[in-house]
């Protein structure tokens, strides 16, 4: 099969294609990635120099690129977007060229050549839940999106449905929560602190620290992935997720003890605007309907293999740090 990775130079894609050549070497993987910001050339150089992934560098919003690629590949598997929230907030354009006009972009060539797609979201097109609301998000749950990102993802989603249903197009939709491991941008909650730790810099809680995150393992996250092409239903959504709901501040206080840092050694920043509260999933579809299991059942272990990995990989992060740190103090957080 040869599998078209969107986005595969960025935390979640890069970390699919190291996932698949292991548990699927059969496979034959190119990606595509704009190598944005977000992206890093060393998380895919495992697989570069041996020649077992092909990168195209390029934009999915480039029509005659994606028609070529997606002629030639079987299936689809659709990471590429911008994705930080903050960033979304200070400049909305990327996300809509990227999120909007990349997957209609993809969409289109989908349904030119005949080809399958699996679209990756998040369950941050939902909206909010209130802290003391034992809801969590099924299938079921209306789109409800807060920030520009998730406003963005939201409209990628009902393309894909739209294009599912008007055209019979082949496709899966899967949302997930929050992802953490290895090789996620230094800009992003967990990375953040564990960096800012590893050289002295206390924790930054933006408002109370009492917003909930439902926290899943990125090799997790790909699991389902791998599940839900071979096992999932076309034209399906599947929400992902491992139970790990978490507050902000239960995380620094697990990253604090972890890294041997006194349990009060974090400041809190001002409130991220529109800022929202708790995210949860029920992902009891995805579980009966596929063989997929979390294999992360605890997030101390998770975090500390995470921990170790920022540790030993400090060139991976440092020049993406002082850049992203330059950002957050412009934004004032
Ligand atoms: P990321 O920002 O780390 O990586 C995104 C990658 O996409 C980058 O390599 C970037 O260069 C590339 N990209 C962006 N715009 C592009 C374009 N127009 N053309 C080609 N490539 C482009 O993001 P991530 O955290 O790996 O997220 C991947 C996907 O998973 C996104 O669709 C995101 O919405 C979704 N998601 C993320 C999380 C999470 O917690 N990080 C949770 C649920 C869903
Ligand atoms: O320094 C910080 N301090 C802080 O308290 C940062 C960077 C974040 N936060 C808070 C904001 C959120 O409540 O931590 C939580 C997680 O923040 P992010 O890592 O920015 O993630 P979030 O906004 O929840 O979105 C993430 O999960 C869903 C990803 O970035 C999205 O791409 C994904 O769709």
């Amino acid at each position: 099969m040869r599998v078209l990775v969107t986005g595969g130079a960025g935390f979640i894609g890069s970390n699919f294609a190291l996932r698949a050549r292991e548990r699927r070497p059969e496979w034959q993987l190119t990606v595509i990635d704009a190598m944005t910001y977000a992206a890093n050339r060393a998380s895919l150089e495992p697989v570069l120099t041996t020649g077992e992934v092909a990168l195209v560098e390029g934009n999915i919003a480039d029509a005659a690129l994606v028609d070529g690629l997606v002629a030639d590949h079987d299936v689809v598997v659709h990471f590429a977007a911008e994705s930080h929230n903050d960033n979304s907030l200070d400049s909305p354009w990327p996300f809509v060229e990227s999120n909007v006009v990349g997957t209609f972009t993809l969409l289109e060539a989908i349904r030119r050549h005949g080809k399958r797609l699996h679209h990756i979201s998040t369950d941050e097109v939902y909206g909010d839940l209130e802290l003391d609301d034992p809801a969590r998000f099924t299938e079921q749950t209306p789109v409800n999106p807060s920030s520009p990102y998730s406003a963005t993802k939201a409209s990628a989603d009902l393309l894909v449905r739209a294009w599912i249903r008007s055209f019979g197009i082949e496709a899966t939709v899967s949302n997930c929560s929050n992802n953490y491991g290895p090789r996620q941008h230094v800009e992003k909650f967990i990375p953040r602190q564990i960096t800012g730790i590893l050289q002295g810099v206390r924790p930054k809680l933006y408002g109370s620290g009492l917003n909930v995150r439902d926290w899943i393992h990125v090799d997790d996250h790909n699991d389902a992935v791998i599940a839900i092409l071979e096992q999932g239903r076309l034209g399906e959504t599947y929400l992902i997720g491992a139970d790990g709901e978490r507050n902000n501040l239960e995380i620094v206080r697990m990253l604090l003890e972890l890294m041997g840092k006194p349990a009060d050694w974090f400041d809190h920043v001002d409130d991220r605007p529109g800022h929202d509260l708790r995210y949860a999933i029920d992902s009891t579809k995805l579980r009966r309907e596929t063989d997929w299991q979390p294999r992360y059942g605890d997030l101390h272990a998770g975090l500390a293999q995470t921990i170790d990995w920022y540790r030993t990989n400090e060139s991976w992060w440092r020049e993406a740090k002082v850049a992203a740190e330059r950002t957050y103090e412009r934004l004032g957080r």
